[in-house]
């Protein structure tokens, strides 16, 4: 079992953890509970490199490389620690095209601070729109779950609309899982505060992966909440597998509450994610920034810019880094070059009308119960119920 002690430690335990399992296959298991001694399942990381795009393999890049190399945090004598997960999906990412690396990588510490900054802008509609619906309808919620459920957030960031959906449904426990793992032990604290009768099991981990909830839970009934409309991040396939297997972890009978954007004008979109401070476009760059001080990377930051698109046939938001000149670098030794003009894709968010909605949840065995939104029906928060899939006529 991994000790929890500061970032570098975690980081150290996780690697070896990853060398484990690329050895045994085995599920690597930590715990950072303070109800001690509660195992939970921590990152066990991926290790599905892809080969390095062989056109760019020939001496003449590494020398642009390394002329071009400017002032980067790997400067720094003594980088953190790199995920090995992280540097497989920026290696492969970098090296296929269109160039993508997968959007959870912007929450380090740093990233997660930002996200907050971007939830109280006043373009970033979303936060806003969800709080006052969990806030208008907790006691219809909580009628709906009942009490004495253990609540199960994935993607707990900061965790600030948990005390509300806490605080109506009376839980026997609270377990928050999230990939960035400082940012999370900081909100579990604020959380112990306000909730110091309630038993804690955070997970640091990442929800893609199959999770273990802690052995204390085993008898009792769950509540998902997955708000935020984090399910907007992944493709409709990558969607449904997740919530198949939260379906899988949580159990049949229990319930998820999961917050949706919905489909709404581009004039309201895209300025929620490219906001005129500019907090959207540091959040994007700063996976960059990432890069370079994780993964010993040369990245020239200023030579790239923060875009927001709308792809009206994908119903999504994405978010891409575009070269304003011609670059080179290197990641972790290996050379990279981007013409000007060319991006990093590195996220989506995808968005939903009502009925789409509810068919994704449908697709992964979650029966919904309970829907609301606000006045303007520009968020949907739905309460779905894990059954047993009917028999089709
Ligand atoms: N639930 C909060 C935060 C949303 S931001 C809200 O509604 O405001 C998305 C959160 O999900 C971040 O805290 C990020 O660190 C976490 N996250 C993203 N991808 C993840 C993954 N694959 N596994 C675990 N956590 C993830
Ligand atoms: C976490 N997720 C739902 C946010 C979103 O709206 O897609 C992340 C984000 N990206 C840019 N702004 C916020």
């Amino acid at each position: 079992m991994a000790a929890v002690g500061d970032a570098r430690t975690r980081r150290a335990a996780v690697r070896e953890d990853a060398a484990t399992e690329r050895d045994a296959n085995a599920v690597t298991r930590a715990a950072i509970t303070r109800h001690g001694g509660t195992s939970a399942l921590v990152n066990p990381a991926r290790v599905d490199s892809t080969p390095a795009d062989p056109a760019l393999a020939g001496s003449a890049q590494v020398d642009a490389a390394l002329a071009d190399a400017a002032p980067v945090d790997s400067a720094l004598a003594d980088p953190p620690l790199a995920d090995p997960a992280f540097r497989a999906d920026v290696l492969a990412g970098l090296s296929r095209r269109p160039r993508a690396i997968p959007a959870r990588w912007f929450y380090d510490r740093r990233g997660s601070e930002l996200f907050e900054d971007i939830t109280r802008l006043p373009e970033y509609y979303l936060t806003r729109t969800e709080r006052s619906i969990l806030s208008a309808h907790a006691a219809d919620i909580a009628s709906l779950t009942g009490p004495g459920r253990a609540v199960v957030e994935f993607g707990s960031g900061s965790s600030a609309k948990t005390p509300l959906v806490l605080s109506a449904v009376a839980p026997s426990a609270y377990v928050p899982i999230d990939i960035s793992g400082e940012f999370l032990r900081d909100s579990v604290a604020e959380l112990e505060r306000q909730f110091p009768k309630l038993p804690i099991h955070p997970i640091e981990g990442d929800f893609l992966h199959r999770l273990v909830l802690p052995a204390t839970l085993a008898n009792q009934p769950r509540l998902g909440f997955f708000p935020g409309s984090t399910i907007g991040n992944m493709n409709a396939p990558a969607a449904v597998d997740l919530l198949r297997a939260m379906w899988e972890t949580l159990g049949e009978g229990s319930k998820l509450l999961i917050g949706i954007d919905r489909i709404k004008p581009v004039s309201v979109l895209i300025p929620a994610y490219d906001d005129a401070q500019g907090v959207t476009a540091e959040f994007n760059l700063n996976l960059l920034h990432r890069i370079n001080r994780e993964l010993g990377g040369t990245i020239p930051v200023s030579a790239f810019r923060h875009v927001a698109r709308w792809n009206d046939t994908e119903a999504r938001i994405e978010m891409h880094l575009e070269a304003t000149r011609d670059v080179s670098f290197s990641v972790d030794g290996r050379p990279f070059a981007i013409s000007k003009g060319k991006t990093i894709h590195t996220e989506n968010s995808y968005k939903y009308g009502p009925r789409d909605a509810r068919l994704l949840l449908r697709s992964a065995g979650w029966t919904p119960i309970g829907e609301w939104t606000d006045r303007a029906g520009l968020f949907g928060l739905i309460l779905a119920e894990a059954r047993a899939v009917p028999a089709a006529p």
